[in-house]
């Protein structure tokens, strides 16, 4: 077990590494990736050096948004595998010192869950209807929707049921968002919470937490309709009916309850898309512990977003008592980190707009210049990785993967981009969620279809066939045949791969800087307007140490403080200065 694991507060610093289900390792052949694959990587995490695994939903589901769709909050979906294969992966990831974080959505369920089945079976007024959130229609016969509210995936965000009643959801048809005023909801969500529990989860991951309390009653939907958006997410004073209203902390405080039933408390991470200032709410130790802080998922590769993204999830943090900072830069919802930083970086744009107008139009219409993506997602790495508080690590950033911009639009699973007008709109998310290589050997051959995705192998996704013996469906998502370059095997044999950075780096925080204990103390370092550079207390063979870490974003190399060079995230000029777009850690001399 990590020195960090040892301690109940191991979240307080821990590298979270996320795995996105049904795209990490398919152990039997049905092109989707498994319950029993998170099981066979175990060694792969432990050596990587993380200290925690978080899992998107592997619930029974229709996948209309990739399992954030659930039917059944308290069991696996038979196509990733079976309780028993879960109590085996929590088994083999305890034993190699590793956290299990599951991801639970408690804004909406599917609409195939059995409170769904019977709000629409019970009819208007029911006691089932009450669970969500139906409302009569406008117009003669309430044949017009209570107000022109969109879904965040496209399209209205009310949906007719037989009966004429209408329906509630921020996100696809087939997620109804759930009426949190309703006790029943309240006993269904503590249920999970202690069932997985049970099972040895070590915390959860909160789906859209700062969306459960909706407040539709105090003025009527068509003047709330008037003043307020669904996409506005993002509301400063909490006022809109939907979003960061402040009665959802009185549902966390509910919940610490239970976390705090089990020894040591169970551990959650809020995902709340709320202005930096309302983060620490979520935050506070009465109530959900952490957040995530999504500035540098936001931030261009830009000195001075970069800052800013660093202040202010310290000062969130420090705005918590008994919580720490958290740092983001990729995960399932946003274009590769990779990418972005490989793009035109134009700061007036609004965030990803630019990496979703390339994917809009398969990667044709910007230059993604793959080197530069590559040396700033290694400078960033380290950036990131020096900071007080918890990583969270998305499947793949470890290899330095890029995102598919061209998987043609037949063979796309989220709803954000077939569920919207496509040419006008947005490609949605899958370009992210392409499974992943882990052996270059296992190459496939150009697909008939398209000649730059593979047909036949899987670089190591899949195996060749199914137990019965016929041969493995192809993955959920084609792979490019540039997959190659990036397979895990690979890379690890690579002293210059973005894996075997990360190991040098995950272990140097490991042995340097968790081993203190030290979970917020950061120093400024002053070395210009270009650079970022600060210095953290660490342990060096059993005595105190000084660390640095060093990000130049300026043209001209700078000199570096004088220490002892722990690792660069790539080659220093000939006098030993730190060039442009690369990161150096350091042990300061005393
Ligand atoms: O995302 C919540 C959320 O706010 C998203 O709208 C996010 O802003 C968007 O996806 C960015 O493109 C969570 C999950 O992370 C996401 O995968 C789910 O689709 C969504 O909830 C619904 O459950």
């Amino acid at each position: 077990m990590t020195a960090n694991n040892s301690r109940d507060d191991w979240w307080k610093q821990a590298v979270v590494y996320q795995v996105y289900p049904r795209s990490f390792k398919d152990v039997n052949g049905d092109g989707l990736g498994d319950i029993a694959g998170i099981t066979e990587k175990i060694g792969y995490l432990k050596t990587l050096g993380v200290d925690a695994i978080w899992l998107s939903p592997f619930y029974p589901s229709e996948l209309a948004d990739g399992g954030y769709d659930v039917i059944d909050y308290r069991n696996v979906d038979p196509r990733l595998g079976t309780m028993d294969d879960f109590d085996a992966m929590v088994a083999a990831a305890h034993g190699s010192g590793l956290k299990v974080i599951v991801d639970i959505v408690p804004n909406h369920t599917s609409n195939k869950h059995r409170f769904f089945k019977e709000a629409l079976k019970a009819g208007r007024g029911s006691a089932a209807r009450d669970r969500y959130i139906f409302r009569e229609g406008r117009g003669k016969n309430g044949e017009l929707p209570p107000n022109d509210w969109q879904s965040l995936f496209g399209g209205p965000a009310w949906e007719r049921v037989d009966d004429g009643q209408w329906y509630f959801h921020i996100f696809a048809v087939e997620q109804p968002d759930v009426n949190w005023k309703n006790p029943d909801i309240h006993e269904e969500f503590k249920e999970t919470f202690r069932f997985w529990s049970d099972h040895g989860v070590d915390g959860f991951r909160i789906d859209v937490a700062h969306g459960l309390a909706k407040d539709f009653d105090s003025k009527s939907l068509e003047e709330l309709g008037a003043e307020f958006s669904v996409q506005d997410q993002e509301s400063h004073d909490g006022s809109s009916p939907m979003w960061d209203r402040p009665e959802v902390h009185d549902i966390y405080k509910e919940w610490r309850q239970v976390f705090n039933e089990y020894n040591p408390p169970r551990f959650a991470v809020a995902e709340a898309w709320v202005v930096p200032e309302h983060q620490h709410l979520y935050a506070s130790t009465d109530e959900l512990g952490q957040v995530f802080n999504f500035e540098f998922a936001k931030a261009d590769w830009d000195v001075d977003q970069m800052r800013t993204a660093i202040t202010e999830g310290l000062d969130s943090a420090a705005r918590t008592n008994g919580s720490t900072s958290t740092w983001v830069m990729s995960n399932h919802d946003i274009p590769r980190n990779a990418t972005r930083y490989g793009l035109p970086q134009i700061p007036s744009t609004d965030k990803h707009q630019i990496a979703k107008d390339w994917l809009l139009r398969d990667g044709k219409t910007y230059f993604e210049d793959r080197a530069l993506g590559t040396r700033r997602a290694r400078a960033a790495a380290l950036l990131e990785l020096g900071l007080p508080g918890s990583a969270y690590i998305y499947q793949g950033e470890e290899l330095g993967l890029f995102e598919v911009p061209d998987i043609p639009w037949d063979r796309l699973e989220d709803p954000n981009a077939f569920r919207t007008s496509q040419a006008a709109s947005d490609k949605g998310r899958d370009g992210c969620r392409v499974p992943l290589p882990w052996i270059a050997g296992d190459e496939p051959k150009p697909a008939k279809w398209d000649k730059n995705f593979g047909e036949g192998a899987t670089f190591g996704f899949s195996p060749a066939t199914k137990t019965d013996g016929t041969p493995a469906a192809a993955p959920h998502l084609p792979q490019p045949l540039w997959f190659k370059d990036f397979a895990a095997d690979k890379e690890a044999t690579d002293p210059t791969s973005m894996l075997t950075l990360y190991h040098a780096a995950l272990k140097d925080r490991a042995e340097l800087l968790t081993a203190t204990g030290d979970h917020a103390s950061l120093d400024w370092l002053d070395m210009g307007d270009d650079v970022i550079a600060y210095t953290r207390p660490a342990v060096y063979q059993g005595s105190q140490a000084t660390f640095a870490s060093v990000t130049n974003f300026g043209t001209a190399p700078v000199a570096l403080p004088k220490g002892r060079i722990l690792l660069t995230s790539a080659e220093l000029a000939e006098d030993g200065g730190l060039p442009q777009d690369a990161s150096a850690w350091l042990l300061l001399d005393k």
